[in-house]
């Protein structure tokens, strides 16, 4: 193989043919994640705070299908890289391909659901995939006299190439695709048979929940409730075998099937979850209704030990969360959660069972995909955002945010709805203002408050003058605190200041 684009074709081919390769065994086989998950998730957990954020703003929850393209892009580029490589010189780029494969195998040991027997198909599929590049560079040189004479011969070859190479990319693309959660799941979650509670969720008085167009509704609907988690791939994980571990500082281990849970005193609660990561009027927040088993019933029946203060809930996929002890047993509503607004939990929402902790950001609390409860201290466990530079303790903080007018809309003089929503989970909103153009606050119209742990509804009629203006917003708790000027970002315990949105009225 002579020409330049001839080496990089087969460089791509090979490499991509490899790797779909690879990626189907590791599948059919069961035995973990493919090389691809592994590596991404690798990568994920190498983030330093401010590239994660950095990832959410640009890219919002399409975060996971970002770095999908991005390892495509580069994983082209390097294998094209080493066709160029093994045509400059004889095993240079095999050596390339095999390079890559023992990093894809290291991040598959790296893995929690990664062992010995996920690294084999990657390594032995790269060592094919070496082989194979050596022995299309190795063909005969394109002299014109052979290429003349063996033109059927050559003709097939390079057919055969490009299919593979063709082939390959789009076997790879698809399993990221697929991986990334944007094409159907191959399976959906087994429904479950979800009790009725023995404690239902507040009723939504009709003055509860605003139907103002453009305003996020009460209830955040399952389809559209944002999603920020660490998994490159949505773990499945199969409700027959599940099982919760409570352990570390207690009297008696537990360990409970969904079954035995299924079969528990589940009661229902509205909450507001929220992301850390959620800039100033960011959209990383959403409300639901919650089933489950209060944290504090199986922590009581494990009996926690003397000394302990925080339990270190931990999924299946590596994540954990630092959840003080002190909020899992008060009165509030920390529950092992079953489902969500009437429904199972969807997979990309921690399916079967996740926890819900009204008060705290996600990143210390909600674990989804649940697998343990370590009882344990903080001076003596650190969770996954702890250790990559985020506060060990994460309450939420009073927030606000206009929904209605957005994005610099034309409005017309005169009488305008302005609305949103403020939140201060298990405190409570108290008072909603709005200022125009950093004038007097102007007190606002709240929703019926549901629950203190969700959040509340505003809505300021604004007799509007013609002109540009600044519309800002700016809550007030049942403790007295109001919301802070104060600019902060999110790292390392969450943003604070206030949300305003520009318009022009005509
Ligand atoms: N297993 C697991 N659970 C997790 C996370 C994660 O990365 N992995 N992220 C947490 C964070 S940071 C947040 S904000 C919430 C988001 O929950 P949601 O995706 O259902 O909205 O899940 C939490 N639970
Ligand atoms: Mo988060």
């Amino acid at each position: 193989m002579s020409s330049r684009s001839g080496a990089a074709l087969a460089g791509l081919g090979v490499t991509a043919g490899s790797l779909a390769l690879a990626e189907a065994v590791v599948r059919l086989g069961g035995t973990g994640p493919g090389p691809v998950e592994a590596v991404a998730e690798a990568f994920i957990d190498r983030t330093p705070p401010w590239l994660k954020d950095l990832a959410i703003d640009l890219f919002g929850t399409a975060d996971k299908l970002a770095l999908g393209v991005g390892i495509a892009v580069v994983m082209a580029g390097l294998a094209i890289a080493a066709g160029l490589a093994e045509r400059a010189r004889r095993l240079r780029g095999a050596a390339v391909v095999v390079v890559l494969a023992v990093i894809a195998a290291a991040a598959t040991l790296t893995r929690p659901d990664g062992g010995l027997a996920a690294t084999w198909p990657v390594l032995a599929c790269g060592l094919a995939g070496a082989c194979a590049l050596v022995a299309v560079g190795s063909a005969p040189a394109l002299d014109p006299a052979w290429a003349m004479t063996h033109r059927k011969v050559l003709g097939r070859r390079q057919l055969l190439i490009s299919a593979g190479a063709v082939g390959g990319v789009a076997v790879a693309g698809g399993s990221i695709m697929r991986l990334t959660g944007n094409a159907a799941p191959a399976t959906a979650p087994a429904p479950l048979d979800l009790p009725a509670p023995v404690s239902p969720a507040a009723q939504v008085p009709e003055g509860g929940a605003l139907d103002i167009a453009g305003l996020a509704p009460y209830e955040t609907p399952n389809e559209e409730f944002y999603r920020i988690d660490t998994a490159f791939v949505v773990p499945r994980v199969d409700p027959a075998t599940w099982t919760l571990r409570v352990h570390g500082l207690v009297d008696r281990e537990v360990e409970m099937s969904l079954d035995d849970l299924l079969g528990e005193e589940l009661v229902e609660a509205w909450v507001t979850l929220c992301c850390v990561s959620n800039q100033v009027g960011g959209d990383l927040i959403g409300n639901a209704r919650w089933l489950g088993l209060p944290v504090r019933t199986v922590l009581e029946r494990a009996g926690v030990r003397d000394g302990a203060d925080m339990v270190l809930s931990r999924s299946v996929d590596g994540f954990s969360a630092s959840t003080p002890l002190g909020v899992l047993m008060d009165d509030r509503n920390a529950l092992l959660a079953v489902a969500m607004n009437g429904t199972e939990l969807p997979p990309e929402h921690g399916y079967p069972v996740r926890v819900v902790v009204p008060g705290l950001y996600g990143y210390v609390s909600a674990t989804k995909w649940l697998a343990e409860l370590e009882v344990t201290r903080f001076a003596d466990q650190t969770a996954y955002w702890t250790d990559r530079g985020w506060s060990a303790r994460g309450p939420v903080k009073i927030s606000s945010r206009i929904d209605v007018p957005r994005g610099r809309r034309s409005l017309q003089a005169g009488e305008n709805v302005v609305a949103g929503v403020a939140w201060a989970q298990h405190t409570g909103i108290a008072a909603v203002e709005v200022r125009v153009d950093g004038g007097p606050w102007q007190p606002a119209d709240l929703a019926e408050e549901v629950s203190v742990d969700t959040w509340r509804q505003w809505v300021y009629r604004w007799d509007a003058a013609a002109g540009d203006h600044r519309l800002e917003v700016r809550a007030t708790g049942h403790d007295g605190e109001v919301q802070t000027e104060e600019v902060q970002g999110t790292v390392p315990d969450g943003a604070t200041g206030l949300h305003g949105v520009d318009v022009a009225v005509a």
